[in-house]
């Protein structure tokens, strides 16, 4: 019988190895896929959430439970669609136009999946134009700008403007972060939310979407 805690515990341990034979072994046991995404792996990466936050555990931690997660995620992620499991919310993702920072973009990206979002990383140096698109097509209702560099960060507020010139800013629920990014500057260029890291990003992104 298969050990959700064990589970838990190799993601948390970042023993992508271990993961994935547990949950090899939890699909053949007939486990469901959204059980093993909600009883091992999503609680696993909560915890990892919760101790960064804390400043218990830190960036390379994070990145290495990530790829654990990764490594389960791509056993069940067909079985999940199979299934018809719905994200709990879409999201598009990317760094904003000019800027080819992508770790903390890319830590975002791997929480919210951990949190069971679906994630569309439209990668770096995204113009307005392309986040506006990519949105529309995939019919996410968030989408998220991260930015690091100064000279980069007007271009989050191009990308308001770009979802208010046509017609569809009340669509989209905006959330943006980034080192140099913060609240004030959310308020000044209109954006929903701002959060300082990515496990504040994850409850940002449930409270935009209004998901408990
Ligand atoms: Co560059 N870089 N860099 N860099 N770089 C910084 C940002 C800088 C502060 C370094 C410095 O001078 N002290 C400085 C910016 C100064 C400024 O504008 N204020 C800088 C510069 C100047 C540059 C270049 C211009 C250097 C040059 O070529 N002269 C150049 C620009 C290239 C470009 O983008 N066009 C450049 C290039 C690079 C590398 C390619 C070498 C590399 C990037 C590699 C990569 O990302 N694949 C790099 C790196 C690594 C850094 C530093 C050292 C580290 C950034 C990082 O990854 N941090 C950085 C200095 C620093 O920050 N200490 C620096 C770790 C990451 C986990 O944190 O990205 O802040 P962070 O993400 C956090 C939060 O901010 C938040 O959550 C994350 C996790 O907690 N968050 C969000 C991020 N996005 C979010 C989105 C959200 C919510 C939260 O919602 C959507």
């Amino acid at each position: 019988m298969i050990d959700f805690k064990e589970m838990q515990e190799a993601l948390i341990a970042g023993n992508a190895q271990r993961v994935k034979e547990l949950t090899e072994q939890a699909v053949q046991e007939g486990v469901s896929p959204a059980d093993i995404l909600n009883k091992g792996l999503v609680p696993g990466m909560a915890v990892i959430g919760e101790r960064f936050r804390n400043n218990e555990v830190y960036v390379p931690e994070v990145l290495i439970a990530a790829r654990a997660m990764k490594a389960g995620m791509a056993i069940i992620k067909p079985l999940l669609v199979e299934a018809n499991v719905e994200p709990i919310g879409r999201v598009v993702i990317g760094t904003v136009k000019g800027d080819l920072h992508d770790i903390g973009k890319n830590l975002v990206g791997m929480m919210l999946e951990g949190a069971g979002f679906e994630v569309i990383d439209v990668g770096v140096d995204v113009a307005p134009e392309k986040f506006v698109s990519v949105a529309k097509e995939k019919n996410a209702r968030l989408i998220g700008l991260s930015a690091l560099l100064t000279t980069t960060m007007p271009s989050m507020k191009d990308t308001i403007n770009k979802l208010e010139s046509e017609g569809v800013r009340g669509q989209f629920k905006v959330m943006i972060g980034g080192a140099p990014v913060t609240q004030r500057y959310a308020d000044e260029i209109g954006a929903d939310g701002y959060a300082p890291d990515a496990s504040s990003a994850v409850d940002l992104a449930k409270s935009l979407l209004g998901i408990a």
